[in-house]
């Protein structure tokens, strides 16, 4: 069997080997030449635990192009950025990738479709570009196929996580399942295409709106004089409750964005977009939090530790630290970022000593691991001031070498 692969990012490159690792020919298709040359030199694009070993594993299966070429199965997974100006779904790079198979589709050829996409986008976008090949829907088959990993785990949820699959009729269905079962070991639920679409973003959705409940009660809580740590614990005893964490705002590529493609052409829905508005306000409120710890320092510079979007990742897309440095900069302080796991940010990235020394205040805003453990003594501030807005450092620690600990949403303020 021979599959190609268009879109060799965070999703499409790592199932593009795993087929290949399970026996199926892949050609890999980025419009990217640096993709391509960085795979071609033996490279990978971005870092993700296990995928070197894959990639030795699947390399004598799997050739990489720009172009894509005749197969059985053309599986798309490019990206469907958010247009931040309307919050409007961008569906130009499924367009064009639907395009370029065009000129390759069979019949008895399968695609499937894994970027994630309002509902209705498979049977008014997609399916209509791919019959101008001259094939007719049902004499090629088509699958929505929806991924659900999640970066820094993501092959073992590739391989281990249930999926959905919704295709455009029974045969379509079956034979994506069957091709999806070579590598996923966890159960296969069927569908339609419509649905499918529909239960990628209520997911990503759920998760929003809880995020959001948990940040308001952070704030709640803060007002309440109420350490909304402790108060998440208690209310997690409960057997049917289970609040998140708060944070300093929700990013990468799905969470942040994904609500928005539930709801761009609905004029009813008003708890999701509710929920996106608290969650990017967060930034807003960590940095309300270091305006009144920093009142009569003069020329405030803020250390940041974390520019990616999670603990353990090194992926800043929609970072909420985004946000913060600009809000913190317009109001005049100045910015030093730390983050070991981030290649590249907007703003420079300095070493922990680098970042830290003449410190006003210490913001942690990404939850790695490698913070968790962080040592204040020997850090060259020059004043002594923390916001844990992760809630995880050993604050007893810090508070012995003479720190003043602020945790977002302990009730101090
Ligand atoms: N976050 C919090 N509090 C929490 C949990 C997360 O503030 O309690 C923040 C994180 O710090 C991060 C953001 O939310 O900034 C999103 O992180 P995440 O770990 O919740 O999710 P993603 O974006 O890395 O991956 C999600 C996953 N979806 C769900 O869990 C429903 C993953 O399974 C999807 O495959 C992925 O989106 C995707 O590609 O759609």
């Amino acid at each position: 069997m021979k599959i190609c692969v268009l879109g060799l990012g965070y999703i499409g490159l790592p199932t593009a080997l795993l087929f290949a690792a399970h026996g199926a020919d892949v050609v890999g298709v980025d419009v990217k030449q640096s993709v391509v040359d960085c795979l071609n030199s033996g490279n990978l694009p971005f870092g993700e635990p296990g995928l070197n070993n894959l990639y030795s594993e699947a390399k004598s299966r799997f050739l990489v192009r720009t172009e894509p070429e005749a197969a059985d199965v053309f599986l798309i997974a490019v990206p469907t950025p958010l247009d931040p100006a309307t919050k409007v779904s961008n569906l130009s790079y499924v367009k064009s990738a639907a395009d370029m198979i065009v000129p390759h589709l069979r019949g008895g050829n399968l695609v499937t479709l894994e970027s994630t996409v309002p509902p209705g986008t498979s049977e008014r976008v997609v399916i209509p570009r791919l019959e101008k090949s001259g094939v007719a829907v049902g004499d090629f088959l088509y699958a929505h196929c929806p991924e659900r990993a999640i970066p820094g785990r993501t092959l073992q949820e590739m391989t281990g996580n249930s999926r959905i699959i919704g295709g455009y009729d029974r045969d379509s269905t079956d034979r994506a399942t069957a091709i999806y079962q070579t590598f996923v070991r966890g159960q296969i639920y069927q569908t339609d295409t419509r649905t499918a679409e529909f239960v990628k973003l209520m997911e990503n959705t759920c998760r929003d709106v809880n995020i959001a409940l948990a940040n308001e009660f952070a704030q709640l809580a803060e007002e309440c004089g109420i350490n909304v740590w402790e108060a998440i614990t208690l209310a997690n005893k409960h057997p049917r409750v289970t609040v998140l964490n708060p944070g300093p705002g929700v990013g990468g590529h799905c969470i942040a964005v994904d609500p928005w493609f539930l709801t761009e052409n609905s004029t009813r829905c008003r708890m999701i977009s509710t929920a996106r508005e608290i969650n990017d306000s967060m930034p807003n409120y960590v940095l309300r939090v270091a305006r009144s710890l920093l009142a009569g320092v003069r020329d405030p510079t803020i250390s940041i530790l974390g520019v990616a979007y999670k603990g353990n990742v090194g992926d800043t897309r929609e970072s909420p630290a985004f946000k913060f440095i600009q809000l913190a900069e317009n109001e005049g302080y100045a910015i030093r970022c730390h983050d070991p796991y981030a290649a590249a940010f907007a703003h420079p990235l300095m070493d922990l000593p680098e970042a830290t020394a003449g410190s006003d205040c210490i913001v942690i805003l990404t939850d790695h691991d490698c913070f968790r453990k962080l040592d204040p003594a020997g850090l060259q501030v020059r004043t002594k001031l923390v916001i844990d807005a992760r809630n995880i450092l050993d604050h007893e620690k810090w508070t012995d070498q003479g720190f003043a600990v602020r945790v977002l949403g302990d009730g101090s303020s």
